[in-house]
């Protein structure tokens, strides 16, 4: 069977997600912060808007070299907020996953996709697969992401890479080799600082140069697997599959509430959404639950939790919502100041079916692969 993969990455994820909650900072730099607390300024940019980038910042950039760059620019600086990037990315890779036949999920807001067999075969069907996924993300989130596909992990990749943002680039088998050939050796999946300095020292610069390397010296260099995978990828033949993820351990769901309050049921009556989420989770994945979780954040941001564990698996709707109010309130009781978000949690998922451990922790933004 033909493989096609696609790659699905989202634009400026952190950045963007603040401008859709707030549009009134939509046209300003933005820039997503970690602080580390030490001084107001210290800490570094985790993700920027593009307009902030134009003026020259970067992730990972040092806070206040990044205010100096936008010093004239009434940029905006928002706090990260991890919790809140990954529920809006739990939910589009639900989106992504209903599109694709097999879904890899390899960071926050990127994913591996399989969708050689929905389409069978087909490029010009997968591309219409690709066109989809993104209008459903507009649609219910109303954030872009670029979507590559071709015939192998890293040629999809770089697909979605260069149509950033908010593009769609499909690379049919025919045309790998002259996608591939003229980019930077450092782009290609997998190549991490370290592996690119090494490219540069034998005089490889670009991926067609790669493909056509030495393969004794590179493997004297880089090591028999990584020089395997890189002559592979450097002509589209890498093989890896998308591989699905393992079995989730647990559901969650948080969400802001439309005014700081102690009082539970009010509270609980804005969670009825998360409620059904997770029992809507719950019930497509066929699974039960252990334990059952209120979480409370508070208007000074500190984090709270009750929770309930049972003596054996349950999935009963009833049993879920009972427990998740009276949780609420024993939070509610137990918490110095009022709730800004509320959320809930049942984890201790009984397992569904048992899959290989063996796949767990694979790949990063840009791990050293091989090595
Ligand atoms: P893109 O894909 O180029 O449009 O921009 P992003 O921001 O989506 O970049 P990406 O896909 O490499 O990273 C996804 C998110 O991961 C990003 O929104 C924030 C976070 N992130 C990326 N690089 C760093 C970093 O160096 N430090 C920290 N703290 N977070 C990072
Ligand atoms: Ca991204
Ligand atoms: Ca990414």
């Amino acid at each position: 069977m033909v493989n096609i993969i696609g790659h699905v990455d989202l634009d400026y994820f952190y950045a963007q997600v603040e401008e859709v909650q707030n549009p009134s900072i939509r046209g300003k730099p933005v820039i997503v912060c970690v602080f580390s607390g030490r001084t107001a300024e210290s800490g570094v940019v985790s993700t920027a808007n593009y307009k902030a980038r134009e003026l020259g910042v970067s992730s990972g950039m040092p806070i206040a070299l990044a205010k100096r760059k936008l010093a004239n620019a009434e940029p905006v600086v928002v706090k990260m907020d991890h919790e809140k990037y990954e529920t809006v990315s739990q939910r589009i890779m639900g989106l992504v996953e209903e599109q694709a036949d097999i879904l890899e999920q390899t960071g926050i807001d990127e994913a591996f996709i399989d969708i050689g067999a929905s389409s069978a075969g087909d490029y010009d069907r997968a591309g219409k697969t690709g066109e989809e996924i993104k209008a459903a993300i507009l649609r219910a989130e109303h954030l872009t992401c670029s979507v590559g596909i071709g015939r192998s992990k890293a040629v999809a990749k770089l697909a979605s890479d260069m149509s950033k943002p908010g593009g769609l680039l499909v690379v049919k088998p025919g045309a790998t080799r002259a996608f591939l050939g003229p980019l930077p050796a450092k782009r290609l999946y997998g190549v991490g600082p370290k592996t690119s300095a090494v490219l540069k020292e034998i005089g490889i610069g670009t991926i067609g140069e790669l493909s056509s390397a030495d393969a004794g010296k590179l493997v004297s260099r880089l090591g028999r697997n990584l020089a395997a995978y890189l002559l592979a990828a450097s002509k589209g033949e890498d093989d890896d599959p998308v591989t699905p993820n393992l079995e989730p351990t647990q559901f969650s769901r948080i969400v802001t509430l439309k005014r700081d309050t102690r009082d539970p049921n009010e509270a609980f009556a804005q969670l009825s959404e998360a409620l059904e989420d997770i029992q809507r989770k719950l019930y497509e994945s066929k699974r039960s639950f252990r334990t059952v979780a209120a979480i409370g954040i508070l208007t000074d941001l500190s984090s709270h939790t009750k929770s309930k564990t049972f003596d054996g698996p349950t999935n009963e709707p009833d049993v879920l919502r009972k427990w998740a109010l009276s949780l609420l309130t024993d939070l509610g009781d137990s918490v110095p100041k009022e709730f800004r978000r509320v959320g809930l949690r049942v984890s201790g998922l009984d397992a569904r079916n048992q899959s290989s451990l063996s796949d767990f922790g694979l790949s990063g933004l840009d791990n050293e692969r091989g090595t």
